[in-house]
């Protein structure tokens, strides 16, 4: 059986989806595409194989073609789009953030608790990367002791002047709040952020490196320095301390070049190319849980506390002082 999906938003990540579901991914075809950019949707319809073309998502999630979306418009559609999809009881996976404000997170965790069933996945990749995937088979088998400090790196080579300061959390830094939550299974309670010296290179709106301090419920602390121009590639690095010793994510893999006196392994571009294979995982593992009926990836409530806790950075960042979160109690629903 093949599962009929249409796709809203044919930007980067959209297109990126459209060629993974059309060569890569098993048991799936993408029916339908929308975008306001109609010539960008109809070259996606083509790399599609031919998908019909939507000019808005509301009515190519309500096409009786479409069985499952998955969204990849600018995050400040997907609340909307995604409230859509659980009114005609259409599974979805929504490409991070859930929604932008915790309040719309809310609203998205009602929805789908009323319609009585899991449909929402949120686009969170990294927890299908394989070397988050062992560095939490680590935490697990209890090989380091009780974790006490994450050391977290998230470098960008550079970004668009459409870039600004506060995306630093919301965009960028919901990576690192979303996989330390999954790789320690404790919540994210508190959050402070130092505002280093500015780099030359950033544009003239953003604050860039920005350094993050987070607590979580069992008091660890996780750190995160994101650089977004940082010249060099896209480079990810995660060091779990704990009481009786440490664990690191693995670098990706690389040929290691030594010639004139020199060492050298590639670096990837973006995060496309470094979490390919995440995506692909992700994806499928997503159609799979379709076909099943049970979803099982990143939960509307992962979205929801991620979101809560960038909300909060956002917040800690303009009044200058450390802050704690206001999560709600966690529903039954999604224990
Ligand atoms: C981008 O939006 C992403 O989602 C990437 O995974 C992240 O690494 C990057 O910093 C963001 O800008």
């Amino acid at each position: 059986v093949t599962l009929r999906i249409g796709v809203v938003g044919t930007g980067m990540m959209g297109a990126d989806h459209i060629r993974r579901l059309s060569t890569i991914i098993s048991g799936a075809q993408v029916v339908a595409v929308s975008d306001l950019d109609g010539e960008q949707a109809k070259r996606a319809a083509e790399t599609a194989g031919g998908a019909r073309v939507y000019s808005d998502g509301h009515d190519l999630i309500r096409d009786d073609q479409v069985e499952a979306v998955l969204i990849a418009s600018p995050g400040f559609t997907h609340a909307e789009y995604t409230l859509t999809c659980l009114d005609v009881r259409k599974p979805v996976l929504c490409e991070k953030p859930l929604a932008t404000t915790a309040e719309d997170c809310l609203r998205v965790l009602e929805a789908e608790q009323a319609a009585g069933t899991r449909l929402i996945q949120v686009g969170f990749m990294r927890r299908y990367d394989s070397g988050y995937r062992d560095l939490k088979r680590v935490l697990e088998a209890g090989e380091i002791g009780t974790p006490v400090q994450v050391h977290c790196r998230h470098r960008n080579a550079s970004v668009p002047e459409s870039y600004t300061t506060d995306m630093g959390a919301k965009d960028s830094v919901v990576h690192e709040i979303d996989v330390t939550r999954w790789l320690l299974g404790q919540e994210i309670v508190a959050a402070t952020i130092l505002m280093p010296r500015r780099t030359s290179y950033a544009h003239a709106n953003l604050q860039d490196p920005q350094f993050f301090l987070f607590e979580t419920d069992q008091g660890v602390l996780i750190d995160v320095a994101l650089f977004v121009n940082c010249q060099y590639g896209y480079d990810v690095r995660c060091e779990v301390v704990g009481e009786t010793g440490t664990a690191d994510l693995p670098e990706p893999a690389g040929v290691h070049v030594r010639r004139a006196l020199g060492h050298s392994v590639p670096v990837p571009a973006d995060w496309r190319d470094r979490f390919a294979t995440a995506y692909d995982t992700e994806v499928q593992d997503w159609v799979d849980g379709v076909g099943r009926g049970a979803i099982t990836g990143p939960s509307a409530w992962d979205g929801y506390a991620t979101t809560a806790v960038a909300e909060t950075c956002v917040r800690a960042l303009d009044e200058g002082r450390r802050l704690e979160v206001e999560l709600i109690e966690k529903p039954a629903f999604y224990r």
